[in-house]
């Protein structure tokens, strides 16, 4: 799989506005009400992950989850990492 071209990215990103491109990566922030509720988030994203075999870079301190995403594969940014941010965007922002 070859990574998208910026231009392609960007394009996509219209509709990820929680996310930015930098760094050859998505890279997005997501805050909740305390550690049991990321963590939550984490381990329903951790399913996602293993279903769609992809997988985030990702930390967590206390409240605040901080994630990006690569196809280390393909060195950069592809469609399964637009996937995966769909995936997380769907846990994450269940309203939306
Ligand atoms: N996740 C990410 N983010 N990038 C990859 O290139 C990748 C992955 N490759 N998860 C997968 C697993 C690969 O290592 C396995 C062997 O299919």
């Amino acid at each position: 799989m070859s990574p998208l071209s910026e231009q392609d990215i960007e394009a996509k990103l219209l509709r990820f506005p929680d996310w930015e491109y930098y760094d050859n990566a998505l890279h997005a922030e997501f805050e909740f009400e305390n550690f049991k509720d990321c963590f939550s988030a984490m381990s329903r994203i951790a399913f996602e992950c293993e279903a769609l075999n992809h997988h985030p870079n990702w930390s967590n301190v206390y409240n605040v989850l901080t994630i990006s995403l690569s196809t280390h594969d393909a060195g950069g940014v592809t469609n399964k990492d637009f996937q995966l941010a769909e995936a997380i965007e769907s846990i994450v922002e269940p309203e939306e």
